[in-house]
Parts: C-alpha cells; sequence; structure tokens
C-alpha cells in the first residue's frame, strides 16, 4: 500500500514538473516576440524621419545639412528616390501652382436688352396720281387710254342704243378728242361694209345745241363733222353717226334709224 501512493505522489510531481518547464518556455518565447515587435517599431520610425523634408528633423526643427554624414539603409534610399521622382522638393511655407485647368463649360445666353429708341421719320411720299377711268376692262371691252369701249353686235335706234349702254353700266362712247375718235374708227371695220355706227351725242332737247351723253355741251369744243354736217335733213336729224360714206366723219341722222353702235364705261 505504500508503494503504491509513493509510486502516485512521484508520477503527480513529475507532471508539475514537466508543466513548469513548459511555462517557462512559453514566457520566454513571448519575450523574444516583444523584442522583435519593438525592434521593429524602431526600423519604422527611422523609416517615417527619412521621409520627411530634407534637413528637417523628427521634431521639426530645422538640421543642417550635410550630405557627407547621410546614412542611408537600402530601404531609406529607395523611398527617398521613389520620392525625388513623383515629388517637387518645396521650401516650408511656399507654394506649388500646378498646370492651368481645361475651360469651363459657356454660360447660358443672357436676357434680351432693352427696345431701342425708335428711328427717324421717312421721307415724304411723291404724289399721288388721280386715275380715272378703269385700269382693266371687262371681258368684250377694248381699252383705250383707261376708257373701256365695247362694240355691239347687234343694231338699235338711238334711244335703244342708249339703254342698252346703260343697262351695261355705262353710256354711249363721247368722242371728244382726236385721238379717242381715231381708235375708235379704226375699230369699226369690224362691221359689215357701209356700216354706220352710233356714238352719244344728239340736238334732240333743242336743235341745233348739241349735247354729249354726259350732259356737256359739245359748244365750240373739238368736232369731226363731215363737211356739210350737221344738216338737219328735212328736219328729223337729232342724232349723230360715223358715216362709212362720208369717210367716218360725223353726220347728223334721224335717230330711228336702226345700227351699231359704241358704249364707254
Ligand atoms: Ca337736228
Ligand atoms: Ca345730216
Amino acid at each position: 500500500m505504500a508503494a503504491c501512493i509513493l509510486s502516485i505522489v512521484t508520477t503527480v510531481a513529475l507532471v508539475v514538473v514537466v508543466l513548469e518547464v513548459r511555462n517557462l518556455r512559453a514566457e520566454l518565447g513571448t519575450k523574444l516576440r516583444h523584442k522583435e515587435v519593438t525592434l521593429d517599431g524602431r526600423d519604422f520610425a527611422e523609416l517615417q524621419d527619412s521621409m520627411r523634408p530634407e534637413g528637417q528633423g523628427s521634431d521639426g526643427d530645422v538640421m543642417a545639412e550635410d550630405p557627407g554624414k547621410e546614412r542611408l539603409t537600402g530601404k531609406e534610399s529607395y523611398h527617398r528616390s521613389k520620392r525625388s521622382a513623383n515629388s517637387v522638393t518645396m521650401p516650408v511655407g511656399s507654394c506649388l501652382q500646378g498646370p492651368p485647368g481645361p475651360p469651363g463649360v459657356p454660360g447660358r445666353d443672357g436676357l434680351p436688352g432693352a427696345a431701342g429708341s425708335p428711328g427717324r421719320d421717312g421721307r415724304d411720299g411723291q404724289p399721288g396720281t388721280v386715275c380715272t377711268g378703269n385700269p382693266t376692262c371687262p371681258s368684250g371691252y377694248v381699252k383705250f387710254q383707261n376708257r373701256c369701249f365695247s362694240f355691239s353686235t347687234d343694231r338699235e335706234n338711238y334711244v335703244g342704243a342708249r339703254s342698252a349702254c346703260q343697262a351695261a353700266g355705262g353710256h354711249l362712247a363721247m368722242p371728244k378728242d382726236q385721238a379717242t375718235s381715231s381708235f375708235l374708227v379704226n375699230q369699226l371695220t369690224r362691221y359689215p361694209s357701209g356700216s354706220n355706227v352710233w356714238f352719244g351725242l344728239t340736238d334732240q332737247v333743242e336743235e341745233g345745241t348739241w349735247v354729249w351723253e354726259d350732259g356737256t355741251l359739245l359748244g365750240t369744243g373739238w368736232s369731226d363733222w363731215s363737211p356739210g354736217q350737221p344738216n338737219d335733213y328735212n328736219s328729223v336729224e337729232d342724232c349723230a353717226e360715223w358715216r362709212t360714206g362720208y369717210g367716218y366723219k360725223w353726220n347728223d341722222r334721224p335717230c330711228s334709224t336702226n345700227q351699231y353702235y359704241v358704249c364707254e364705261l
């Protein structure tokens, strides 16, 4: 029994010794790793000092530059050369201005400006021209000096011819001047040979007093009577005509005769 107890105690003692040895080894390993970390921290601090601007110590004081005494490790030399390639050494308190940036986006258009002052008055216009007659003539009419004439296709006595012209909005033609009379006479060739033609002149109201269709007196105005006319032959000739037998000169003739006529608008 005693031998058994002794054996147990011995075994327990050995276990305790073994555990103690293992604890000592673990503590020693921890101290060694702490030493390595401390050394690495020193290397890192030294590396930070090497990245400061040249001539400046770790506490910020300006140090005298002494390249001859500078001792650079391989790692410091690498970082310093890289910094020199990527940056420019600047004096303390100064700034480095980069190149100008690209132009900005153009701004929006401004608001419209105020209205300008009114311009000067224009020049006076030219005097107007009074136009008489018709600038254009209806279909079936012939234009002469802004006047429109039509030549009948039927034959009427003087009163019938007057009514026809008035129904068309006009009156029997009034050749009051040489030009108009010549123009109209030239148009009479459209009628059969020997045709006499009425125009608007009569002395029906008072024998010997010839009056145009517009009520004006022939008086001493231009006329184109054939020689010896008007003769009021048999005292019944009160209406004027262009007579072919007289070379289309004027002649007085009985108003009851049916013949062609010329109207005017
Ligand atoms: Ca007469
Ligand atoms: Ca006559």
